[in-house]
């Protein structure tokens, strides 16, 4: 990593000496549109001050269903899920491959090197592996959401060169700890939309991904033309504040352990329901009439169900939020005003830019012109979300109220 490039908070090691008030945190991330890093406000989190040996015990033998990736993946698309593997072990396996210590016996590990693979044991639902009193430990009432722990959280164990590729999340905005390791975040605003090549192929509710693959810029910023990347290492006790839309890519530098909670923004959220009912008429309508080779790429694999779908269903669910999000405007929508400056205290620091140490302009490379349009490639034009805020417009003008 050359220096300089990502915000160091380093220099920032003061914990919070008076703990802030929780309501105004609140209001902050409600307001806020810049990533911000909370620093100290976690420490009264047990998880925080685990050993390995606190880690191995609320683990046990709970069997743990990883996803193994290439850690040296350089070509043109990002490693989606879909063209993962999967591996059961235990904690204990899991530290002992990442530490490449010991004897470990699990034959599903067989032919995986720690230099040349990673593996995520992410996105999983806190209340499905852990019981009451661990999502107990896990409260966000430090920023004014005491109604919030681990029920409503999700749990992420990576080794290093575990990553997740770079989307954005449709809904809400989220409050991310980091507990163990370092992970890298590199955050784009909203704006930085169109350079970024969205995808909804393959299609996971609530996500757009980039079709860029960032695994080429490992330890360095990502040079894509137009584009204001924000990179901020975590590291334990840090709280990553993500505002709505902006885009992440998510790596572990070294084995990590990090928790989150989505928050939902209640008007906002309703235009997004509308637009990802839209992209779900879509891929259901469309699945139906594709060989399972073709759905299998369309669908990333915690979507299988889609081929299924209730097509009624999915079209209530159009009408639903169409509806809803109508009712609200007309009831007066009330957006938030940026904040423009942010409070004065040890334990709040900006992730900032680092557009000017981009030193050359280098266009995203684009689709060979002469390759020919594959019928995923359609699919991937119409749910693009220039079109479907296009659909979504039509459809306000002609079921006016
Ligand atoms: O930590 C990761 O790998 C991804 C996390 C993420 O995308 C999120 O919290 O929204
Ligand atoms: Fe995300």
């Amino acid at each position: 990593m050359q220096d300089g490039y990502v915000l160091s908070l380093d220099n920032h090691r003061e914990m919070a000496s008076n703990s802030p008030d929780p309501s105004k945190i609140r209001q902050l991330i409600s307001h806020v549109r810049k990533p911000l890093v909370f620093r100290g406000l976690i420490e009264s989190w047990p998880m925080l001050k685990f050993s390995q040996n606190d880690w191995d015990n609320l683990f046990r033998q709970m069997v743990l269903e990883c996803r193994v990736g290439s850690r040296n993946s350089r070509g043109d698309q990002p490693q989606w899920e879909g063209e993962s593997d999967n591996i059961k072990c235990t904690y204990s396996e899991f530290i002992k491959w990442s530490e490449n210590s010991g004897d470990v016996r699990n034959p599903e590990m067989n032919g995986l090197e720690t230099d040349k693979h990673f593996l995520y044991y992410g996105y999983k639902y806190m209340k499905d592996i852990f019981d009451s009193e661990v999502l107990r430990m896990t409260e966000w009432k430090a920023f004014g959401y005491p109604e919030k722990n681990g029920a409503e959280s999700t749990f992420w164990m990576g080794t290093a060169g575990a990553h997740t590729p770079c989307h954005y999340d449709t809904y809400g905005c989220n409050l991310v700890a980091q507990l163990s390791g370092r992970k890298r975040w590199i955050l784009f605003p909203p704006e930085d939309t169109d350079f970024l090549k969205p995808t909804r192929v393959p299609y996971e509710e609530s996500s757009v991904y980039s079709r860029i693959n960032f695994e080429k810029w490992i330890g360095t910023i990502p040079n894509i033309s137009g584009t204001h990347p924000h990179v901020v290492d975590l590291v334990p006790g840090d709280v990553l504040f993500v505002p709505r839309h902006w885009w992440h890519h998510v790596r572990n530098e070294e084995l990590s352990i990090s928790i989150n909670t989505w928050l939902e923004l209640s008007n906002d959220d309703q235009e997004a329901r509308l637009h990802e009912s839209l992209v779900k008429f879509l891929v259901a309508h469309t699945c139906r009439n594709l060989p399972p080779n073709v759905v299998s790429e369309l669908l990333n694999p915690n979507e299988e169900d889609m081929t299924y779908a209730d097509l009624d269903e999915i079209q209530n669910f159009v009408h639903y939020s169409f509806k809803a999000l109508k009712d609200n405007e007309a009831d007066g929508r009330n957006v938030p005003e940026d904040v423009d400056a942010l409070p004065d205290e040890p334990w709040i620091l900006p992730v900032v830019c680092n557009e000017s140490f981009e030193p050359k302009v280098k266009k995203a490379r684009s689709a060979d012109a002469h390759s020919k349009i594959g019928v995923l490639d359609v699919v991937r034009a119409f749910c693009h979300p220039r079109v479907i805020e296009t659909v979504s417009q039509i459809l306000k003008n002609e079921f006016k109220t």
